[in-house]
């Protein structure tokens, strides 16, 4: 079934990774439809599911979303997409029985994680903050997940490695520099989530020991934002690869493409801290440390825009757009659909990371943390900058690697529409009943029980939460379409084989100074990283830690 013979081991592990992946987004969206059910309880009555849909169900249902969408759907697709990208890239092979063994226990640890939170005895949500407390099994689960993620980067750059020695001479290919940002700033910040889990969740699950909240939530979120960067950076390097690929171009300039990857590595990690404002206990100047660096990791997202919509204005233009802005609309924007896909897709992100912005302030985040701002501007960046990028790449994947022709670009290129408008109502609502207060993860969020909240905020939340629940819904409309069209091409679409090989990076030139210093811009990373975190942590630890004893999370 693979396109080339001598990938046989990497090509299976990357259609078992994918396809994992799509089950779990479909899993996990089929909540994310729960969820938006549960603000629309006139409609839920008139469906008869007012008995059916219960806080127990969703709670439950609101951590399998999270787990199942922002952590395993996008583990295992940007699994199978580096395997895909380095092994056509550097033209290697990788080692395949630990690639195996990885896959295995990924797979096995999500299963594990899988039947306490069905059960309900993980309802922990995807922070799993204690003192909330979850069966063992779904914190040992998760563990399992993370070992098989070292195993897999171990691989990589095992591979990468050996390539570099062959080639001391050559230049990384561009793909590769996004494979090897992802993977790097995943090993940085992994270490405390692993103690987190292993010293502090696991025996309070076991042997009911107390947790310090504070410790427990410094180390999460230690690992937690350079997560969305780990979830941002495979769906930057498409951007910058298959965009131009599909438009006939390169990448307007790719030192700027590396810079900005350099500027990621460095600065995804030391900044966790500006998920913690109004986390007592932790001093202020460490936090504006924090939520300046965060200003700083906006510095490589403004680069790749430049140089994102310098390289569309170059195809436009190719293309025979005239004027300031005939090159827009020379672009193929209906026409081609994975470029449909991702020009949308990064559309969104770019109104995600203004509002992203706006979280990092110290100020305003007091505003609107907590609110269901958060989910309007998380699912503008990772629920569709990055989901939506995923699935558009599939378009090329699944192809190249199951030797299925999509069956219909007619239902991709109508579930991108609702898509793109579900969200934009779904997050414009979403800001504005976050700003008149609307909670997020909770059941009966004010207007639904009669609390008392000034009129007119009350009105604004009502008619907000309603415009960003119908968005819900149609997004959620259009994920389902695209979803059921990509199983189906698996499954039924016609077989198609290729010749010849495919290239993900523009074809590259002689080492560069990225590749020459590769090692200095490691330890850059690790220095900042260092301070950064040294400093709240002595305080943490110095303080004297209050440890809480463990909760059921539904009392
Ligand atoms: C496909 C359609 C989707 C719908 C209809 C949907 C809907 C929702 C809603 C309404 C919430 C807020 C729940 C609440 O606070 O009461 C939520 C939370 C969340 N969503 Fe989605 N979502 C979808 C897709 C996604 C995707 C693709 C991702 C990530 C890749 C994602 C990640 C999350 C996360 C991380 C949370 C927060 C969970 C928590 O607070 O623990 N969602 N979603
Ligand atoms: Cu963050």
């Amino acid at each position: 079934m693979a396109t080339t013979p001598k990938f046989a081991v990497e090509d299976r592990f990357a259609r078992v990774a994918i396809l994992f992946s799509f089950v779990m987004l479909a899993l996990g969206s089929l909540f994310g439809l729960v969820q938006a059910l549960t603000r629309f309880p006139g409609l839920l009555h008139a469906l008869g599911l007012d008995k059916v849909i219960t806080p127990e169900l969703y709670y439950t249902g609101l951590t399998l979303h999270g787990v199942a969408n922002a952590i395993l759907f996008t583990a295992f697709f940007i699994m199978g997409l580096a395997v895909f990208v380095v092994t056509r890239d550097m033209n290697i092979n990788l080692h395949g029985p630990l690639l195996r063994l990885a896959c295995m226990m990924a797979i096995g640890g999500t299963l594990v994680a899988a039947v306490p939170i069905l059960l309900g005895q993980a309802t922990v949500l995807y922070t799993f903050y204690p003192p909330l407390n979850a069966n063992v099994l779904f914190y040992l689960g998760l563990a399992v997940v993370v070992v098989a993620s070292w195993i897999f980067a171990a691989v990589v750059f095992h591979g990468i490695y050996r390539w570099k020695k062959a080639n001391p001479d050559k230049e990384i290919p561009l793909g590769v520099w996004g494979v090897i940002t992802t993977l790097v700033i995943w090993l940085y910040a992994t270490p405390p989530l692993a103690y987190e889990v292993l010293f502090l969740l696991v025996p309070m699950s076991l042997a009911g020991m107390p947790v310090d909240v504070l410790e427990a939530r410094l180390w999460f979120w230690y690992f937690g934002h350079p997560l969305v960067y780990f979830w941002l950076l495979p769906a930057v390097t498409l951007w910058y690869t298959l965009l131009p690929r599909v438009l006939g171009t390169e990448v307007f300039s790719k030192t700027m493409a590396k810079v900005a990857f350099v500027l990621y590595m460095i600065f995804s990690t030391p900044v966790g801290l500006h998920h913690q404002y109004v986390d007592p206990g932790v001093h202020p100047v460490f936090k504006y440390l924090h939520a300046t660096l965060t200003y700083f990791v906006a510095v490589p997202s403004f680069l790749t825009a430049f140089n994102l919509i310098a390289t569309l204005e170059r195809a436009g233009r190719a293309r025979g757009g005239k004027g300031l802005f005939g090159w827009v609309t020379a672009l193929p924007w209906f026409k081609d659909p994975v470029f449909t896909g991702l020009a949308l897709a990064i559309i969104i992100f770019g109104t995600g990371g203004f509002s992203g912005v706006i979280n990092a302030s110290f100020q305003i985040n007091y505003v609107v943390h907590n609110t269901m701002w958060i989910p309007g501007h998380f699912h503008t960046t990772v629920g569709s900058g990055v989901a939506l990028s995923f699935l558009t790449a599939s378009l090329v994947l699944i192809p190249l690697l199951y030797g299925r022709q999509i069956v219909s670009m007619k239902t991709v290129k109508a579930a991108f529409v609702l898509w793109f408008v579900g969200i934009m109502l779904f997050s414009v609502g979403g800001y504005l009943s976050g700003l008149a207060g609307e909670p997020r993860r909770t059941y009966a969020p004010p207007y639904l029980n009669g609390v008392q909240v000034t009129a007119h905020l009350l009105d604004l939340m009502k008619s907000a939460a309603s415009v960003a629940m119908s968005g819900a819904l149609m997004f959620w409309l259009g994920g389902a379409l695209f979803l059921g069209t990509l199983f189906f091409s698996v499954l039924f679409g016609k077989r198609v084989a290729f010749e010849g090989e495919v290239k993900i990076s523009p074809e590259p030139g002689p080492a560069s100074w990225f590749e020459k210093n590769l090692k200095l811009i490691l330890i850059v990373g690790v220095v900042l990283i260092l301070i950064s975190y040294s400093l709240p942590a002595i305080e943490v630890y110095s303080q004297g830690l209050s440890p809480a004893p463990p909760q059921g999370p539904l009392k």
